[in-house]
């Protein structure tokens, strides 16, 4: 536990506290009657048709929160602000990778979204039906997610970095008949050809229209009387479609995520209560007021992108800049140079994207002028005490609090995270349940003793939690609800919580060992190595031994100053030992230059610890960013 907790720690800085939304710890208070609390939030935050007879209600494992409210998610998120005079607001900055920019104000979006959704309409989309949309970073994409919403067809987000097969398999599970995508995007100046690989998707299922986006200008095929050009169906449309009036159990959309067994899950996410949580949480965690500028760096594709740039931010009236391209073109600055250009106020991403700029060097964000940033944030993996110093003391100037916010897909919203006026931060931790929500840290035997590691649940229901998985009740139930039954909703993440109540969260259970006896988090053991110079990034995971049980077998990214040797080596396993202690020492450490990594940046430790144990077949490899890296770790094990 010492190993884990930096010994400062900071409190919020006396200017944002007293700017800040939130100010006092009576908003806890508050939420301990968490259906009252999330009631006043519906009231607050939502603008409904209806208002709903019942809070909660509860038929084991399923919920239903607002029962019977009426409301549309994209009246929530453009209409209302237009109607009371916020429509020349700036809604999205979008900045193309080749330096183009678009800019569209809350009256330009609705403008966007009615069109298309128009074009849906005429295209014989109906309520209830789902729409597949396999769109890059590109404007387009939040725009047919809310002409979705706004004709009550939920959508199913496909990240565009995914494979054919992974297209494929999701549209097949949500029965789609339409899909969007697109002719081709930039990725470091090359034009991926986005329209082939969506063809190869579909082939020989039965769509009745593909719609598509033209973005790179490339030569594509277009199938007679199945693909449409986006152009084309919103030529000459309205700009004026009336909302449908969904109810508050209607679902909004899917988000198929990888689960245990390895076929994607379709997560449900319905209205009410997902734009309550996520606008809720969007105000008070990032506590956003009229002039910030918003950047969430993650793509529209994962939950933090539908929670944090599409719904969150416009149920609040934000102004958020959509970046297409990658953070190292045309180089390594491209993200400080966009914050400096935009003076963006709120920066929200991921601890492997800041271990990266850590590696790259600080000259790169020095270059730039960085002081309108005013709080920042961390979400996706366990952040390392060694990141976390580097964010706050090279990006956040030591003046902006760091929101480490743990959620998941399927709680659609923050569930532990500060509150940056309020709590006093330690890094690496990601502090509190948000109000309103009950978590506790438990085994088999019962809540664990202070310090002692165990599976975080969360114990109340919450509004923006999941409904289920798509047509897929048992799996639901096994994934969720059966470890500690209805009522404690198992997270798959160990956590721990501190003397102070604090909670830290150590990742995916599947990366706890047991060394000797002891139970040793894959994230404390990176987390040492990570804080030792020469150190960029770090992948631990278990390989079987003899004796111990288990031991930690280490990949190591060196900062770019330092170079592979021997000694390093035995320097960095001495460091573990003295850090952790001797059970953490890891068996080996090879040297890498890069680590496989899911495309929205997680570590994929299961194909690590499959070379590890020296396994020919690692598994499927399809949903890696970069799987050459694969091939080029198995040759460095075999030397
Ligand atoms: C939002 C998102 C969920 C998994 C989750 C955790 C890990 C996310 C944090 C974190 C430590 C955090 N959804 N995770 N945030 N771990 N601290 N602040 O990432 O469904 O794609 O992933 O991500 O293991 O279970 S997700």
């Amino acid at each position: 536990m010492k190993e884990l907790t930096e010994k400062k720690v900071f409190p919020p800085p006396a200017d944002f506290q007293q700017k800040a939304r939130i100010k006092s710890n009576d908003v806890y208070e508050e939420g301990k009657d968490y259906k009252k609390f999330w009631e006043a939030r519906a009231n607050e935050m939502i603008d409904w048709y209806e208002k709903w007879d019942k809070v909660l209600e509860v038929d084991e494992p399923y919920y239903k929160w607002f029962v019977n409210g009426k409301l549309n998610a994209s009246y929530n998120c453009l209409d209302r602000w237009i109607e009371s005079g916020k429509g020349n607001k700036l809604a999205y900055i979008w900045e193309g990778e080749n330096g183009e920019v678009r800019k569209f104000t809350y009256k330009q979006l609705y403008e966007e979204v009615n069109k298309f959704a128009n074009a849906l309409k005429s295209m014989g989309v109906k309520k209830g039906d789902i729409i597949s949309i396999y769109l890059p970073m590109i404007p387009e994409l939040p725009i047919a997610m809310l002409a979705a919403a706004r004709i009550g067809a939920p959508h199913s987000v496909v990240f565009a970095g995914f494979s054919a097969e992974a297209l494929r398999s999701r549209v097949e599970d949500a029965g789609s008949k339409y899909l969007i995508t697109c002719d081709g995007y930039y990725r470091r100046g090359k034009i991926l050809n986005h329209k082939e690989k969506s063809d190869e998707g579909i082939e020989g299922l039965d769509l009745k229209k593909v719609i598509v986006v033209k973005r790179a200008g490339n030569d594509v095929p277009m199938k007679e009387g199945r693909d449409v050009w986006w152009d084309d169906v919103i030529e000459g449309k309205s700009t004026k479609c009336e909302p449908a009036v969904m109810d508050a159990e209607d679902l909004l959309f899917l988000m198929y995520t990888s689960g245990t067994t390895g076929k994607p899950k379709g997560v449900m996410h319905t209205t009410a209560g997902y734009m309550v949580g996520t606008a809720t949480t969007m105000k008070w965690v990032f506590d956003v007021k009229d002039d910030d500028v918003y950047w969430c760096t993650a793509d529209i594709g994962w939950i933090t992108g539908h929670s944090y740039i599409v719904y969150g931010p416009l149920a609040n009236n934000v102004t958020s800049i959509i970046y297409e391209g990658a953070p190292d073109y045309p180089s390594k600055d491209r993200w400080w140079e966009i914050i400096e250009k935009y003076k963006v106020t709120i920066l929200y991403t991921a601890p492997t994207a800041i271990r990266l700029a850590m590696k790259w060097g600080e000259e790169w964000p020095n270059k730039h002028d960085l002081s309108s940033l005013r709080l920042l944030g961390t979400v996706g993996e366990p952040i390392n005490p060694e990141a976390w110093l580097w964010y706050y003391n090279v990006i956040g100037k030591k003046h902006c609090p760091i929101v480490d916010t743990w959620w998941m897909t399927e709680t659609g919203m923050h569930i532990i995270t500060p509150l940056p006026g309020v709590t006093k931060l330690k890094p690496g931790s990601a502090t509190f349940p948000f109000p309103g929500i009950k978590a506790e840290v438990r085994d088999e035997h019962g809540i664990c003793k202070t310090g002692e590691k165990g599976d975080l649940v969360i114990t109340t229901p919450w509004p923006a939690m999941l409904r289920g998985l798509y047509n897929a009740h048992d799996k639901y139930i096994e994934e969720y609800w059966s470890k500690y039954g209805f009522g404690k909703f198992f997270t798959g993440d160990g956590a721990i919580v501190d003397e102070d109540g604090y909670f830290w969260l150590l990742g995916r259970l599947g990366d706890v060992l047991n060394v000797a006896g002891h139970r040793l988090g894959t994230a404390e053991v990176e987390s040492a190595l990570v804080s030792h110079e020469s150190v960029a990034e770090a992948a631990v995971v278990g390989i079987p031994d003899e004796i111990k049980g288990q031991v930690p077998f280490a990949y190591v990214v060196l900062r770019q100053d330092a170079k592979p040797s021997d000694e390093l080596k035995k320097e960095l396993i001495k460091h573990v030992s003295k850090v952790i202690g001797p059970t953490a020492r890891p068996s080996d450490i090879l040297f890498v230059e890069d680590l496989p990594k899911t495309r929205s940046g997680k570590i994929m430790r299961r194909i690590l610890k499959k070379l590890a144990e020296g396994s020919k077949d690692v598994g499927d490899i399809t949903t890696l960013r970069n799987p050459e890296i694969v091939e080029e770790i198995k040759n460095s094990l075999q030397r």
